[in-house]
């Protein structure tokens, strides 16, 4: 029974240079997801359930949970100093942490802090979702801007947290996809899937097909290869989507499968953002085998412009993926 922390520090010590920066980062997360998932199980009995009234930067209306778990995540980030500035969902600018401690270090940290969060009050599974950089910017400085805008392949680690049935924590610093279930008696998370791969194929699409009529050609062709009768192949596949991207992708990334959120004609970007949403998950699925794009491009080689941009995401099983973005090139090409 490996711990999250003992395991943090026995991938640490594989690498004699590291300084154990990312390892105290990647505590602090362990220590809010303790927090929020602490809340989110007891939400049903306090007045933290329901909406707050006020919008986000997405003009998307705020859970009291989203705006909890935005404030546990800063303070832990902030507290053990080993990040310069965060950025959120929940916040319209970069958030910069400017303590003597703080601006000589070297990461930064992007995340989702709650996302699906309109499920809590029906009590569907959400999650966290996280991402870090190095800076850019000299140590010293107060971080800016361009330290969040990466492409994904600059990622150091990224990972989620689902708080569902049981609450786990999956993440990869680029060795592989690891998972932790965490204990509720003890609050401590143990190693419980370790080097996570997702299966080649799968029988499992994700999409709100409510949509249908909005998709490009290609995803409408796409959906009809998985609703045709062909056993050779193991068609008509089955329709899972539970509107929570964290629970949708833990699933497939288990069973094999693959997620689509693309353009539609009400929203030619799609819905979900690049940098702390499709990143993030782009290379965790790409760590355990799978593959990302935006129906084209390789999600995490897609050069940010700004903080909260949408891009259409197709995220899977690499047969799957190879379907889809075939029929995407076919159908609906890139102009
Ligand atoms: P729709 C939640 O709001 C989210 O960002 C993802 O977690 C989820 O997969 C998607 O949006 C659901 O969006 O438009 O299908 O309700």
């Amino acid at each position: 029974m490996i711990t999250l922390g003992e395991y943090i520090i026995a991938q640490q010590n594989e690498y004699p240079k590291a300084t154990g920066e990312l390892s105290l980062l990647l505590s602090s997360i362990r220590l809010a997801a303790k927090v929020v998932n602490r809340e989110i199980n007891t939400a049903g009995l306090v007045d933290i359930i329901g909406v707050t009234g006020l919008e986000n930067v997405q003009g998307e209306v705020q859970q009291k949970m989203d705006l909890f778990a935005n404030n546990v995540f800063k303070s832990a980030l902030e507290a053990r100093g080993e990040v310069c500035g965060v950025a959120s969902e929940e916040e319209e600018d970069i958030i910069i942490f400017d303590s003597e401690r703080s601006v000589n270090s070297k990461y930064v940290v992007l995340m989702d802090p709650l996302d699906g969060s309109s499920n809590i009050d029906v009590n569907v599974s959400i999650g966290t979702i996280f991402s870090v950089y190095q800076r850019l910017s000299p140590l010293g400085e107060p971080v800016v801007l361009d330290d969040f805008l990466q492409p994904g392949i600059r990622q150091v680690a990224a990972g989620y947290i689902i708080y569902g049935s049981s609450t786990m924590l999956v993440y990869t610093t680029g060795n592989g996809v690891h998972g932790f279930t965490c204990d509720p008696s003890l609050g401590v998370f143990y190693l419980s899937h370790e080097n996570i791969q997702i299966p080649v194929t799968g029988k499992i699409y994700s999409i709100n097909e409510g949509n249908y009529l909005k998709f490009p050609d290609g995803v409408k062709k796409y959906l009809k290869h998985c609703q045709e009768i062909e056993p050779a192949s193991n068609r008509p596949y089955t329709s899972r989507y539970i509107g929570s991207l964290v629970s949708d992708f833990h699933r497939n990334l288990l069973k094999g499968g693959i997620y689509i959120y693309p353009s539609t004609a009400s929203a030619p970007k799609g819905k979900l953002r690049l940098l702390y949403e499709c990143n993030p998950m782009a290379f965790l699925i790409e760590q355990a085998g799978g593959r990302a794009s935006d129906g084209f491009n390789r999600i995490m080689t897609i050069e940010p412009t700004e903080l909260h941009q949408r891009v259409p995401f197709f995220c899977g099983s690499s047969e799957m993926m190879d379907d889809v973005e075939g029929m995407m090139e076919k159908y609906s090409p890139q102009h």
